[in-house]
Protein backbone atom coordinates (compact mmCIF):
# COMPACT_ATOMS: atom_id res chain seq x y z
CA UNK A 1 0.00 0.00 0.00
CA UNK A 2 1.48 3.60 -0.79
CA UNK A 3 2.33 6.14 1.46
CA UNK A 4 -0.65 7.96 0.60
CA UNK A 5 -2.83 5.56 2.26
CA UNK A 6 -0.99 5.79 5.11
CA UNK A 7 -1.59 9.17 5.72
CA UNK A 8 -5.30 8.47 4.68
CA UNK A 9 -6.01 6.19 7.71
CA UNK A 10 -3.98 8.38 9.95
CA UNK A 11 -6.35 11.08 9.10
CA UNK A 12 -8.80 8.83 9.76
CA UNK A 13 -8.05 7.96 13.23
CA UNK A 14 -6.97 4.58 12.40
CA UNK A 15 -4.30 2.35 14.39
CA UNK A 16 -2.25 1.69 11.64
CA UNK A 17 -0.56 -0.86 13.39
CA UNK A 18 -3.52 -2.61 14.26
CA UNK A 19 -5.01 -1.93 10.99
CA UNK A 20 -1.83 -3.36 9.04
CA UNK A 21 -2.35 -6.60 10.88
CA UNK A 22 -6.02 -6.82 9.71
CA UNK A 23 -4.83 -6.16 6.20
CA UNK A 24 -1.97 -9.11 6.27
CA UNK A 25 -4.92 -11.42 7.33
CA UNK A 26 -6.99 -10.26 4.93
CA UNK A 27 -4.62 -10.45 1.98
CA UNK A 28 -4.12 -14.01 3.25
CA UNK A 29 -6.90 -15.55 3.81
CA UNK A 30 -8.24 -14.10 0.56
CA UNK A 31 -5.13 -15.48 -1.38
CA UNK A 32 -5.62 -18.80 0.45
CA UNK A 33 -9.66 -19.13 -0.11
CA UNK A 34 -10.00 -17.53 -3.81
CA UNK A 35 -6.83 -17.54 -5.56
CA UNK A 36 -6.52 -21.19 -5.56
CA UNK A 37 -9.51 -21.64 -7.06
CA UNK A 38 -9.66 -23.49 -10.74
CA UNK A 39 -11.06 -22.50 -14.27
CA UNK A 40 -12.18 -19.10 -12.56
CA UNK A 41 -13.66 -16.14 -14.86
CA UNK A 42 -11.04 -13.73 -16.10
CA UNK A 43 -13.82 -11.26 -15.28
CA UNK A 44 -13.19 -12.38 -11.49
CA UNK A 45 -9.68 -10.30 -11.84
CA UNK A 46 -11.74 -7.10 -11.31
CA UNK A 47 -12.96 -8.14 -7.85
CA UNK A 48 -9.22 -9.42 -6.85
CA UNK A 49 -8.43 -6.11 -7.45
CA UNK A 50 -11.06 -4.37 -5.73
CA UNK A 51 -10.68 -6.66 -2.74
CA UNK A 52 -6.73 -5.70 -2.89
CA UNK A 53 -7.53 -2.08 -2.64
CA UNK A 54 -10.26 -2.72 -0.16
CA UNK A 55 -9.34 -0.41 2.21
CA UNK A 56 -7.08 2.00 -0.35
CA UNK A 57 -8.49 2.98 -4.01
CA UNK A 58 -12.22 2.81 -2.90
CA UNK A 59 -11.66 4.50 0.57
CA UNK A 60 -9.79 7.38 -1.22
CA UNK A 61 -12.37 7.97 -3.53
CA UNK A 62 -14.99 8.23 -0.60
CA UNK A 63 -12.53 10.83 0.81
CA UNK A 64 -12.59 12.35 -2.58
CA UNK A 65 -16.23 12.61 -2.57
CA UNK A 66 -16.50 14.39 0.46
CA UNK A 67 -13.98 16.98 -0.53
CA UNK A 68 -16.17 17.11 -3.36
CA UNK A 69 -19.37 18.17 -1.33
CA UNK A 70 -21.05 14.65 -1.26
CA UNK A 71 -22.00 12.76 1.72
CA UNK A 72 -20.96 9.19 2.78
CA UNK A 73 -23.69 7.08 4.76
CA UNK A 74 -22.56 3.92 5.72
CA UNK A 75 -25.51 1.26 6.65
CA UNK A 76 -25.57 -2.78 8.35
CA UNK A 77 -29.14 -3.50 6.91
CA UNK A 78 -30.59 -3.89 3.52
CA UNK A 79 -33.46 -2.23 4.60
CA UNK A 80 -31.49 0.96 4.26
CA UNK A 81 -32.71 2.17 0.93
CA UNK A 82 -29.61 3.03 -0.98
CA UNK A 83 -31.61 4.84 -3.53
CA UNK A 84 -32.32 7.80 -1.43
CA UNK A 85 -28.79 8.09 -0.46
CA UNK A 86 -28.16 8.34 -4.38
CA UNK A 87 -30.59 10.63 -4.94
CA UNK A 88 -28.89 13.09 -3.11
CA UNK A 89 -25.75 13.03 -4.89
CA UNK A 90 -24.78 10.78 -1.56
CA UNK A 91 -22.12 7.54 -1.58
CA UNK A 92 -23.98 4.66 0.42
CA UNK A 93 -21.21 1.80 1.97
CA UNK A 94 -21.52 -1.26 3.89
CA UNK A 95 -20.35 -1.48 6.83
CA UNK A 96 -21.43 -5.00 8.42
CA UNK A 97 -17.91 -6.87 9.56
CA UNK A 98 -17.44 -10.45 8.96
CA UNK A 99 -14.14 -11.16 10.95
CA UNK A 100 -13.47 -12.02 14.37
CA UNK A 101 -11.43 -8.70 15.17
CA UNK A 102 -11.25 -6.52 18.33
CA UNK A 103 -13.55 -9.05 20.27
CA UNK A 104 -11.81 -8.13 23.71
CA UNK A 105 -12.60 -4.73 23.27
CA UNK A 106 -16.21 -5.39 22.01
CA UNK A 107 -16.81 -7.77 25.09
CA UNK A 108 -15.76 -4.86 26.99
CA UNK A 109 -19.43 -3.68 25.88
CA UNK A 110 -21.63 -6.57 24.70
CA UNK A 111 -21.96 -9.79 26.73
CA UNK A 112 -19.93 -12.92 25.19
CA UNK A 113 -23.08 -14.78 23.66
CA UNK A 114 -24.07 -11.60 21.49
CA UNK A 115 -23.59 -12.92 17.45
CA UNK A 116 -20.66 -12.12 15.59
CA UNK A 117 -21.78 -9.84 12.93
CA UNK A 118 -22.62 -7.43 16.17
CA UNK A 119 -19.35 -7.98 17.57
CA UNK A 120 -17.39 -7.50 14.86
CA UNK A 121 -18.79 -4.32 14.00
CA UNK A 122 -18.03 -2.71 17.53
CA UNK A 123 -14.68 -4.73 17.59
CA UNK A 124 -13.60 -3.00 14.13
CA UNK A 125 -14.84 0.37 15.47
CA UNK A 126 -13.20 0.31 18.73
CA UNK A 127 -10.15 -1.26 17.37
CA UNK A 128 -9.92 1.79 14.73
CA UNK A 129 -9.63 -0.73 12.07
CA UNK A 130 -12.55 0.30 9.51
CA UNK A 131 -11.77 3.19 7.43
CA UNK A 132 -15.60 3.09 5.77
CA UNK A 133 -16.91 3.54 9.19
CA UNK A 134 -14.73 6.47 10.11
CA UNK A 135 -15.60 8.09 6.89
CA UNK A 136 -19.21 8.33 7.07
CA UNK A 137 -21.17 11.53 7.40
CA UNK A 138 -23.79 9.43 9.11
CA UNK A 139 -23.93 5.71 9.95
CA UNK A 140 -27.43 3.92 9.36
CA UNK A 141 -28.71 1.29 12.42
CA UNK A 142 -31.67 -0.21 12.03
CA UNK A 143 -34.39 -1.73 14.54
CA UNK A 144 -34.41 -5.43 13.41
CA UNK A 145 -33.41 -7.79 15.80
CA UNK A 146 -32.86 -7.15 19.74
CA UNK A 147 -29.45 -7.24 19.46
CA UNK A 148 -28.63 -4.65 16.99
CA UNK A 149 -31.62 -2.69 18.86
CA UNK A 150 -29.84 -2.90 22.01
CA UNK A 151 -26.13 -2.41 20.37
CA UNK A 152 -26.75 0.89 18.73
CA UNK A 153 -27.86 2.23 22.11
CA UNK A 154 -24.48 1.64 23.42
CA UNK A 155 -22.75 2.82 20.22
CA UNK A 156 -24.55 5.88 20.22
CA UNK A 157 -22.63 6.75 23.59
CA UNK A 158 -19.17 5.81 22.08
CA UNK A 159 -17.21 8.69 20.35
CA UNK A 160 -16.63 6.40 17.13
CA UNK A 161 -18.79 7.92 14.39
CA UNK A 162 -19.21 10.85 13.03
CA UNK A 163 -23.34 11.00 13.83
CA UNK A 164 -25.17 7.88 13.81
CA UNK A 165 -29.25 7.42 12.81
CA UNK A 166 -31.59 5.12 14.28
CA UNK A 167 -34.23 3.99 11.77
CA UNK A 168 -37.21 1.90 13.21
CA UNK A 169 -38.52 -0.78 10.60
CA UNK A 170 -41.40 -2.92 11.36
CA UNK A 171 -41.69 -6.31 12.82
CA UNK A 172 -45.01 -7.60 11.08
CA UNK A 173 -45.70 -7.25 7.21
CA UNK A 174 -48.82 -6.15 6.65
CA UNK A 175 -50.95 -2.65 6.05
CA UNK A 176 -49.74 -1.14 9.56
CA UNK A 177 -46.38 -2.36 8.97
CA UNK A 178 -45.92 -0.73 5.49
CA UNK A 179 -46.93 2.04 6.66
CA UNK A 180 -44.47 1.94 9.43
CA UNK A 181 -41.80 1.61 6.59
CA UNK A 182 -43.21 4.29 4.45
CA UNK A 183 -43.27 7.09 7.09
CA UNK A 184 -39.62 5.88 8.43
CA UNK A 185 -38.30 6.26 4.76
CA UNK A 186 -39.86 9.77 4.48
CA UNK A 187 -38.17 10.69 7.68
CA UNK A 188 -34.86 9.27 6.44
CA UNK A 189 -35.29 11.55 3.63
CA UNK A 190 -35.91 14.60 5.34
CA UNK A 191 -32.96 13.16 7.41
CA UNK A 192 -30.87 12.82 4.05
CA UNK A 193 -31.86 15.92 3.01
CA UNK A 194 -30.53 18.11 5.81
CA UNK A 195 -27.17 16.05 5.87
CA UNK A 196 -26.44 16.64 2.31
CA UNK A 197 -28.31 20.22 1.62
CA UNK A 198 -30.36 19.38 -1.34
CA UNK A 199 -34.38 18.55 -2.09
CA UNK A 200 -35.20 14.82 -3.25
CA UNK A 201 -36.87 15.46 -6.18
CA UNK A 202 -39.38 13.23 -8.67
CA UNK A 203 -36.27 13.03 -11.34
CA UNK A 204 -33.26 12.83 -8.70
CA UNK A 205 -34.91 9.98 -6.78
CA UNK A 206 -36.32 8.04 -10.15
CA UNK A 207 -32.15 8.48 -11.15
CA UNK A 208 -31.29 6.69 -7.39
CA UNK A 209 -33.91 4.43 -8.23
CA UNK A 210 -32.31 3.34 -11.58
CA UNK A 211 -28.62 3.43 -10.57
CA UNK A 212 -29.55 0.41 -7.82
CA UNK A 213 -31.93 -1.59 -10.30
CA UNK A 214 -29.49 -1.70 -12.92
CA UNK A 215 -26.86 -3.20 -9.82
CA UNK A 216 -29.48 -5.57 -9.12
CA UNK A 217 -30.30 -6.40 -12.99
CA UNK A 218 -26.78 -7.57 -13.67
CA UNK A 219 -26.96 -9.72 -10.34
CA UNK A 220 -30.21 -11.17 -10.99
CA UNK A 221 -28.14 -12.16 -14.79
CA UNK A 222 -25.41 -13.70 -12.50
CA UNK A 223 -28.21 -15.48 -9.96
CA UNK A 224 -29.43 -16.82 -13.75
CA UNK A 225 -26.47 -18.41 -15.27
CA UNK A 226 -25.79 -20.40 -11.91
CA UNK A 227 -28.67 -22.73 -13.22
CA UNK A 228 -26.81 -23.89 -15.78
CA UNK A 229 -25.12 -27.52 -14.97
CA UNK A 230 -21.85 -27.18 -14.58
CA UNK A 231 -22.19 -24.15 -13.05
CA UNK A 232 -20.17 -21.84 -14.68
CA UNK A 233 -18.73 -19.66 -11.64
CA UNK A 234 -18.54 -20.69 -7.94
CA UNK A 235 -20.32 -20.07 -5.43
CA UNK A 236 -17.44 -18.57 -3.12
CA UNK A 237 -16.94 -15.77 -6.56
CA UNK A 238 -20.77 -15.35 -6.59
CA UNK A 239 -21.05 -14.64 -3.18
CA UNK A 240 -17.53 -12.47 -3.80
CA UNK A 241 -19.66 -10.21 -6.32
CA UNK A 242 -22.51 -10.14 -3.74
CA UNK A 243 -19.97 -8.91 -1.00
CA UNK A 244 -18.74 -6.12 -3.50
CA UNK A 245 -22.30 -5.05 -4.15
CA UNK A 246 -22.09 -3.06 -0.85
CA UNK A 247 -18.96 -1.60 -1.27
CA UNK A 248 -17.57 -0.61 -5.04
CA UNK A 249 -18.84 2.18 -7.33
CA UNK A 250 -22.45 1.43 -8.81
CA UNK A 251 -21.59 2.21 -12.31
CA UNK A 252 -18.50 0.22 -12.15
CA UNK A 253 -19.92 -2.64 -10.09
CA UNK A 254 -22.71 -2.77 -12.62
CA UNK A 255 -20.56 -2.86 -15.65
CA UNK A 256 -17.72 -5.50 -13.94
CA UNK A 257 -20.40 -8.23 -13.20
CA UNK A 258 -22.30 -7.53 -16.81
CA UNK A 259 -18.95 -8.55 -18.33
CA UNK A 260 -18.02 -11.50 -15.82
CA UNK A 261 -22.28 -12.80 -17.36
CA UNK A 262 -21.18 -11.91 -21.05
CA UNK A 263 -18.30 -14.37 -20.21
CA UNK A 264 -19.98 -16.74 -18.32
CA UNK A 265 -23.24 -17.06 -21.12
CA UNK A 266 -20.17 -18.33 -23.37
CA UNK A 267 -18.89 -20.87 -20.84
CA UNK A 268 -22.44 -22.34 -20.20
CA UNK A 269 -23.06 -22.62 -24.08
CA UNK A 270 -19.67 -24.44 -24.34
CA UNK A 271 -21.18 -26.46 -21.41
CA UNK A 272 -17.71 -25.46 -19.10
CA UNK A 273 -18.14 -24.70 -15.87
CA UNK A 274 -16.03 -24.49 -12.22
CA UNK A 275 -16.97 -28.14 -11.06
CA UNK A 276 -17.81 -31.39 -13.14
CA UNK A 277 -21.65 -31.88 -14.18
CA UNK A 278 -23.49 -33.41 -11.97
CA UNK A 279 -21.39 -32.24 -8.85
CA UNK A 280 -23.88 -31.73 -6.10
CA UNK A 281 -25.47 -28.78 -5.76
CA UNK A 282 -25.66 -26.29 -2.85
CA UNK A 283 -28.27 -23.81 -1.94
CA UNK A 284 -26.64 -21.21 1.43
CA UNK A 285 -29.97 -19.84 3.01
CA UNK A 286 -29.36 -17.72 5.99
CA UNK A 287 -27.74 -14.89 8.18
CA UNK A 288 -25.48 -12.60 6.05
CA UNK A 289 -22.38 -13.36 5.17
CA UNK A 290 -20.09 -10.15 5.04
CA UNK A 291 -16.63 -10.09 3.69
CA UNK A 292 -14.28 -11.85 4.74
CA UNK A 293 -16.81 -14.36 6.01
CA UNK A 294 -15.94 -16.89 3.67
CA UNK A 295 -15.80 -20.02 6.09
CA UNK A 296 -19.13 -22.15 4.94
CA UNK A 297 -18.49 -21.58 1.23
CA UNK A 298 -15.08 -22.32 1.19
CA UNK A 299 -15.61 -25.43 3.40
CA UNK A 300 -18.68 -26.83 1.10
CA UNK A 301 -16.49 -25.87 -2.15
CA UNK A 302 -13.57 -27.69 -1.06
CA UNK A 303 -15.24 -31.03 -0.45
CA UNK A 304 -16.57 -30.93 -4.13
CA UNK A 305 -19.70 -29.27 -4.21
CA UNK A 306 -20.71 -26.82 -5.76
CA UNK A 307 -22.80 -22.90 -4.23
CA UNK A 308 -25.06 -22.20 -7.10
CA UNK A 309 -27.29 -19.41 -4.80
CA UNK A 310 -27.26 -17.87 -1.53
CA UNK A 311 -30.47 -17.16 0.31
CA UNK A 312 -29.01 -14.33 2.18
CA UNK A 313 -29.23 -10.99 2.10
CA UNK A 314 -25.60 -11.03 1.08
CA UNK A 315 -26.97 -12.52 -2.02
CA UNK A 316 -30.60 -12.81 -3.21
CA UNK A 317 -32.55 -11.87 -0.50
CA UNK A 318 -30.68 -8.33 -0.94
CA UNK A 319 -31.28 -7.71 -4.47
CA UNK A 320 -34.00 -9.86 -6.11
CA UNK A 321 -37.45 -7.32 -7.00
CA UNK A 322 -36.16 -4.17 -8.59
CA UNK A 323 -37.74 -0.97 -7.20
CA UNK A 324 -40.78 0.36 -8.75
CA UNK A 325 -39.93 3.73 -10.68
CA UNK A 326 -43.19 4.51 -12.26
CA UNK A 327 -44.21 7.09 -9.38
CA UNK A 328 -45.34 10.51 -10.18
CA UNK A 329 -44.85 11.99 -6.72
CA UNK A 330 -41.93 11.57 -4.33
CA UNK A 331 -44.51 10.21 -1.93
CA UNK A 332 -45.44 7.52 -4.33
CA UNK A 333 -41.84 6.96 -5.48
CA UNK A 334 -41.28 6.28 -1.76
CA UNK A 335 -44.43 4.23 -1.34
CA UNK A 336 -42.74 2.07 -3.79
CA UNK A 337 -39.66 1.53 -1.98
CA UNK A 338 -41.16 0.62 1.01
CA UNK A 339 -43.43 -2.03 -0.89
CA UNK A 340 -40.36 -3.46 -2.55
CA UNK A 341 -38.11 -3.79 0.76
CA UNK A 342 -40.81 -5.53 2.54
CA UNK A 343 -40.11 -8.27 0.36
CA UNK A 344 -36.82 -8.89 1.98
CA UNK A 345 -38.11 -11.68 4.11
CA UNK A 346 -35.98 -11.59 7.13
CA UNK A 347 -35.91 -13.35 9.90
CA UNK A 348 -36.59 -10.66 12.23
CA UNK A 349 -40.42 -10.70 11.08
CA UNK A 350 -43.14 -12.06 12.33
CA UNK A 351 -44.82 -14.78 10.75
CA UNK A 352 -42.23 -14.90 8.32
CA UNK A 353 -43.80 -17.97 5.57
CA UNK A 354 -42.75 -16.12 2.52
CA UNK A 355 -38.95 -16.62 3.48
CA UNK A 356 -39.57 -20.47 3.26
CA UNK A 357 -41.29 -19.99 0.12
CA UNK A 358 -38.59 -18.09 -1.40
CA UNK A 359 -35.90 -20.84 -0.25
CA UNK A 360 -38.00 -24.11 -1.92
CA UNK A 361 -38.44 -21.52 -4.98
CA UNK A 362 -34.83 -21.00 -5.29
CA UNK A 363 -34.10 -24.42 -4.72
CA UNK A 364 -35.93 -25.73 -7.57
CA UNK A 365 -34.87 -22.84 -9.58
CA UNK A 366 -31.26 -23.37 -9.46
CA UNK A 367 -31.73 -26.82 -9.47
CA UNK A 368 -30.34 -27.51 -6.03
CA UNK A 369 -29.27 -30.93 -4.55
CA UNK A 370 -29.77 -29.57 -0.68
CA UNK A 371 -29.81 -26.59 1.25
CA UNK A 372 -27.06 -25.24 4.19
CA UNK A 373 -28.98 -23.12 6.33
CA UNK A 374 -26.52 -21.12 7.84
CA UNK A 375 -26.95 -19.56 11.17
CA UNK A 376 -24.66 -16.92 12.98
CA UNK A 377 -24.28 -17.98 16.69
CA UNK A 378 -26.18 -16.36 18.80
CA UNK A 379 -28.58 -14.88 16.29
CA UNK A 380 -31.84 -15.55 17.53
CA UNK A 381 -33.71 -14.88 14.15
CA UNK A 382 -32.19 -17.08 11.95
CA UNK A 383 -30.98 -19.86 14.59
CA UNK A 384 -35.03 -20.06 15.63
CA UNK A 385 -36.35 -19.73 12.28
CA UNK A 386 -33.76 -22.67 10.83
CA UNK A 387 -35.46 -25.07 12.66
CA UNK A 388 -38.86 -24.48 11.00
CA UNK A 389 -36.82 -24.25 7.73
CA UNK A 390 -35.47 -27.55 7.83
CA UNK A 391 -38.46 -29.50 8.69
CA UNK A 392 -40.10 -27.73 6.28
CA UNK A 393 -37.49 -28.41 3.63
CA UNK A 394 -37.14 -32.41 4.70
CA UNK A 395 -41.00 -32.42 4.36
CA UNK A 396 -40.74 -31.45 0.72
CA UNK A 397 -38.27 -33.76 0.60
CA UNK A 398 -35.30 -31.18 -0.09
CA UNK A 399 -32.24 -32.47 2.21
CA UNK A 400 -31.19 -30.33 4.67
CA UNK A 401 -27.95 -29.79 6.56
CA UNK A 402 -28.33 -27.00 9.42
CA UNK A 403 -25.05 -25.15 10.69
CA UNK A 404 -24.65 -22.97 13.16
CA UNK A 405 -21.16 -21.32 13.91
CA UNK A 406 -18.95 -18.44 14.59
CA UNK A 407 -16.21 -16.27 12.35
CA UNK A 408 -13.70 -18.70 14.30
CA UNK A 409 -11.91 -21.52 12.61
CA UNK A 410 -11.72 -24.08 15.28
CA UNK A 411 -14.95 -26.04 14.55
CA UNK A 412 -13.75 -26.10 10.83
CA UNK A 413 -12.96 -29.91 10.91
CA UNK A 414 -16.35 -30.52 12.57
CA UNK A 415 -17.91 -28.57 9.96
CA UNK A 416 -16.38 -30.16 7.10
CA UNK A 417 -16.94 -33.47 8.58
CA UNK A 418 -20.85 -32.82 8.45
CA UNK A 419 -20.94 -31.57 5.44
CA UNK A 420 -19.04 -34.67 3.57
CA UNK A 421 -21.51 -37.18 5.33
CA UNK A 422 -24.49 -34.47 3.99
CA UNK A 423 -22.79 -34.99 0.26
CA UNK A 424 -23.00 -38.48 0.64
CA UNK A 425 -26.46 -38.42 1.43
CA UNK A 426 -27.59 -36.29 -1.13
CA UNK A 427 -25.77 -38.66 -4.07
CA UNK A 428 -27.73 -41.31 -2.19
S1 LIG B 1 -32.73 -7.63 6.57
S2 LIG B 1 -30.76 -10.38 7.80
S3 LIG B 1 -29.27 -7.30 6.83
S4 LIG B 1 -31.31 -7.50 9.81
S5 LIG B 1 -26.96 -12.17 12.35
S6 LIG B 1 -27.27 -8.84 13.51
S7 LIG B 1 -30.23 -10.72 12.60
S8 LIG B 1 -28.41 -11.47 15.55
S9 LIG B 1 -28.04 -9.28 10.00
FE1 LIG B 1 -29.74 -8.61 8.71
FE2 LIG B 1 -31.18 -6.58 7.76
FE3 LIG B 1 -32.33 -8.89 8.40
FE4 LIG B 1 -30.84 -8.73 6.27
FE5 LIG B 1 -29.13 -9.75 14.33
FE6 LIG B 1 -28.87 -12.25 13.49
FE7 LIG B 1 -26.75 -10.90 14.17
FE8 LIG B 1 -28.15 -10.25 11.97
Amino acid sequence: MSEDYRMMWKDLGLDLETHDALLAALGAGYAQTFMTQKDRPEGMKYFDFVMSEVHGLRVKELMDAKAAGRKVVGSFCVYVPEEIVLALDGVHVGLCAGAEFGYAEAEKYLPRNTCGLIKSFFGFSLTRVCPYMSASDLVVGENTCDGKKKAYEIFKDLPLVNALYVMDLPQMKGERGRALLVDEYTKFARKMEELAGKKLTVENLKKGIARVNAKRSAMHRLAKLRAADPAPISGLDALLANQVFFYDDPERFTGSVNAICDELEKRVKAGKGVAKKGAPRILVSGCPMAVPNWKIPSIVESCGAVIVGEESCVGERGTRDLAPDSGTTVEALIAGLADRYLKRHCAVFTPNPERLEDVKAMADAYKADGVIHYGIQFCNPYQIEGGAVERALEKAKIPTLRIDTDYSMEDAGQIRTRVEAFLERIKG
